[in-house]
């Protein structure tokens, strides 16, 4: 079982397509364990994206992340990363594939709607960045037995 991070940035809200986004998660069978609005400040976006600081496009991805309110996302579920990773699309939209969110959804340049966890390490800080311990919820749902098999 995995947990990932996923932010609709704020060009999703802005668009009014940020609970479509959500959906194409829930009905592929991912748990939703946190979920909250984020008004970003200029320290948070700037860590988020910390291992893109100094490159020429930092100014700008911290700016979009900081332009309006972000839905910050818990996922969890059986190789939830790489799924989640392969539902979002290349970080280009104009070379996103048709079926993802990115090659659905969005066209060019930054405007790429949404984050997504690369990897478990990145996933643990990402969580840890976004939500304090208690707004991460565990429970059961009855029908998951119905998406994946518990041995
Ligand atoms: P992704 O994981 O697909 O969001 O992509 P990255 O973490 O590599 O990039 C994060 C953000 O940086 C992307 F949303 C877009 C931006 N970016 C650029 O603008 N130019 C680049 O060359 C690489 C990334």
């Amino acid at each position: 079982m995995e947990r990932t991070l996923v932010l609709l940035k704020p060009d999703a809200l802005q668009r009014a397509i940020a609970m479509q986004i959500l959906e194409r998660f829930e009905r592929r069978g991912l748990r939703f364990i946190g979920l909250k609005l984020v008004a970003a400040s200029r320290e948070q976006a700037s860590q988020h994206y910390a291992e893109h600081e100094g490159k020429f496009f930092f100014d700008g991805l911290v700016a979009h992340l900081q332009s309006g309110p972000v839905v910050a996302v818990v996922l969890e579920g059986p190789e939830a990363i790489s799924v989640v990773r392969a539902m979002v699309g290349a970080t280009r939209p104009h070379e996103a594939a048709a079926g993802t969110i990115r090659g659905d959804l969005a066209l060019a340049g930054l405007r790429n709607l949404v984050h997504a966890s690369d990897s478990p390490e990145t996933a643990a800080r990402e969580i840890a960045h976004w939500f304090d311990a208690d707004e991460v919820l565990d429970y059961d749902r009855q029908l998951d037995r119905w998406v994946y098999e518990s041995d």
